[in-house]
């Protein structure tokens, strides 16, 4: 077993590796790049060596350097993780050049499985079942269309040099080929500078279930079981769950064996997963096989009692297989939710910024959360925007739903938007307690998932706003209770935070405002309530409230009804986290309607570094509310920036094609009266 090894990754994947490490008595170094320099997976390994500036070019995909770390420290092996260099057929390479171990399949395996069709060819052979389709190298369209025409419509036209996704076109009708052949022809050699399709029947709603497996150099290979990773969005995997619901011995079988086929087709070593569709009605098709250990292992892990890190370095090291298939069997039910800096009431857009406020649910032998950040780190432009797994398991699917679902509900981050609320969604979601998984899940109950923001339910008036005023007027208490200590005139109605009155208690009216909606309360205080009591008064609606907040929890009662958040203020920014989603609000000035914040001047704020894609509105010209006025690209995604009401652009500050920061004022903007 090794000593010494290199983690040549970062974040949550680089944190675990580390763990399982330690475990092991097996010294770890970490390398970082200037964004990183205090990340906690540099700290948390035995060294730590820097190895470039922020952009993961500069950095993380720096073999040479990884390799010259790796030599400097003494690192007999390095694990590559996921993502970065863990497929990169030419680092394998350098690694064995150096005689530093791969923690990872030979070069030949990660090759054979670069290529969609060379793929298939080699899966076909192996008799692992394809999809009924055309994979050959005869690209003649007459060719093409035979095969459409023979398994008939509607067919998927695939690039074959495609991938998660990308470059695929479906066919509906046999007058629809051509063009549409011609159109993902162009597609893919834009995307990928090769044009070769692949033709398949299209499956309509299978659903995504790969088996884990598991190779060692010696000959010998076992399946860790299923995974069910249909819950995806635009071909990102959000929740994933071992085993899949509704799997049949036979069928986990017959899968297991034709994923250890696929494997002894490549000669792997290491830890693999095979992708299938699996079709409604229990038919499975190869998809394509991921040639590194996968962000959702976890739950496999959950479910066999095995840690799959362990098997890596045992196996890497010369070991064999610690276990074989008869040994391995399945107990309980895991999930795994991604948990990232994403706005989904922004279609998703990636966040950046300083996690100001991070209250995790309380790990367990049911709750494990993998994660690279602490309280207080930044998300940075330049990495994935994750901030951790939150994977639950019980003795069975339900009571591992449950598990889910209670520790989204205490999962709390400020200081930048989540989809936190929108996994809780989805954990709640009536389709997927019954299990009804497929690949299409999400658009299809896209209304009950996207149903967040505060202000849209009629309840909402009567527990989350109240209980939002609540918190401005307790936490205004307290700064002018603050301002009373340090001041010689305490009963000067100058500290008093809310409005003042001579002859009567302070009458108060707080406007709040999120996303493009705000509601006015009126606060009178209660002179008899032993608590903090308001009379609060909302539209037509009027109650009795009272509350505590105490360091970073509020109380409330409101017409008896007692309810408690975490909460958090950041610069003018207030956040409710309530079990079933965050509320994050400002509060306007009081007459002025004007923010306490600039977040006015923040809507023309480019969110992140990218490139000005095109000038829609024309300067001068008049537009409406939710017109696209302009486009940027960031983060490999087009972002429009659209008019907050009916006005003008007054003027553009950057052409088509230039560079912006995050942050950058991209346009001026003059509202109609
Ligand atoms: C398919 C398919 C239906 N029929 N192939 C999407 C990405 C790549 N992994 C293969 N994908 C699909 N291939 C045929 N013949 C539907 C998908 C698909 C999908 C597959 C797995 C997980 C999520 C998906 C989302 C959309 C489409």
């Amino acid at each position: 077993m090794f000593s010494k090894i290199l983690i040549a990754n970062r974040g949550e994947i680089s944190c675990r590796i580390i763990r399982t490490a330690k475990q092991l008595g097996i010294r770890t170094v970490a390398v970082y790049s200037d964004a990183d320099s205090h990340a906690l997976h540099a700290t948390l390994a035995d060294e730590a060596i820097h190895i470039g500036a922020s952009p993961a070019a500069d950095s993380y995909l720096q073999y040479e350097r990884i390799i010259e770390a790796a030599k400097k420290t003494g690192a007999q092996a390095i694990h590559p993780g996921y993502g970065f260099l863990s497929e990169n057929a030419s680092f394998r390479r350098r690694c064995d050049e150096a005689d530093i171990v791969f923690i990872g399949p030979p070069v030949g395996a990660i090759e054979a499985m670069g290529s969609k069709s060379a793929a298939k060819t080699i899966m076909e052979k192996a008799g692992v079942p394809l999809v009924p389709g055309y994979h050959g190298d005869d690209q003649d369209e007459a060719i093409l269309k035979a095969a459409a025409d023979k398994m008939g419509y509607p067919v998927l036209l695939k690039a074959a040099a495609g991938g998660g996704g990308k470059g695929m076109r479906q066919v509906w009708a046999e007058s629809e080929f051509s063009a549409a052949l011609a159109a993902a022809k162009r597609e893919s050699m834009k995307s990928f500078s090769d044009d070769k399709m692949l033709v398949e029947k299209y499956l309509t709603g299978p659903r995504h279930v790969e088996i884990q497996v598991f190779c060692d150099g010696h000959g010998n290979a076992v399946h860790l079981f299923e995974r069910d990773c249909s819950i995806q969005r635009r071909h990102q995997k959000v929740i994933e769950e071992a085993p899949a619901p509704g799997m049949t011995e036979d069928l986990r079988k017959a899968m297991g064996d034709a994923a250890i086929r696929a494997a002894q087709a490549i000669d792997y070593v290491g830890a693999g997963t095979v992708e299938f569709l699996l079709d409604t009605d229990g038919s499975f098709y190869f998809m394509e096989m991921n040639t590194r250990l996968q962000v959702e292992h976890p739950v496999t892990e959950m479910i066999s009692g095995q840690d799959l890190v362990e098997w890596q370095l045992r196996v890497a090291s010369g070991e064999t297989l610690p276990c074989e298939q008869s040994d391995l069997s399945i107990r309980g039910h895991a999930f795994e939710a991604r948990i990232y800096a994403e706005d989904p009431a922004n279609d998703f857009l990636p966040q950046t910024g300083t996690l100001n406020f991070l209250k995790e649910p309380g790990q367990d032998d049911h709750v494990r959360i993998d994660t690279g950040v602490i309280e207080g780190d930044t998300i940075s432009v330049y990495y994935d925007p994750m901030i951790s797994k939150l994977i639950c398991w019980d003795e069975n699917r339900d009571r591992a739903l449950k598990r889910l679902q209670n520790a989204l509900a205490a999962y709390s981050v400020g200081g930048l938007a989540t989809n936190i609320d929108f996994l809780y969604n989805i954990s709640h979601c009536a389709a997927f307690e019954r299990a009804e998984l497929d690949t299409g899940f999400i658009e299809k109950h896209s209304d009950e998932l996207f149903r967040n923001s505060p202000g849209q339910r009629a309840e909402d008036l009567q527990s989350v706003i109240p209980m939002a005023a609540l918190y401005v007027l307790l936490d205004q208490a307290q700064t002018s209770n603050t301002r009373r200590q340090h001041s010689k005139e305490a009963d000067s109605p100058w500290n008093s935070a809310f409005g003042w009155r001579a002859n009567s208690p302070a009458h108060c009216v707080l406007k709040l405002r999120w996303q493009d909606q705000e509601v006015t309360v009126a606060a009178e205080p209660l002179a008899d309530a032993k608590t903090q009591g308001f009379r609060l008064t909302i539209d037509d609606l009027s109650m009795e409230a009272s509350a505590t907040l105490e360091e970073r929890s509020l109380t409330a009662v409101i017409n008896g009804h007692r309810l408690s958040a975490s909460v958090g203020k950041h610069g003018d920014e207030y956040s409710l986290y309530l079990p079933d989603r965050a509320f994050s609000f400002s509060r306007l000035k009081a007459d002025t309607g004007e923010f306490d914040s600039a977040q006015s001047a923040d809507h023309f704020a480019a969110p992140m570094n990218g490139t000005i894609v095109a000038q829609i509105a024309t300067a001068g010209s008049d537009v409406k509310k939710g017109d696209v006025l302009l486009i940027m690209e960031a983060m490999k995604m087009e972002h429009s920036i659209t008019a907050p009401s009916d006005g003008k652009v007054v003027n553009f500050f950057f052409d088509a094609g230039e560079l912006v920061d995050g942050g950058a004022q991209l346009l001026e903007f003059e509202a109609s009266e």
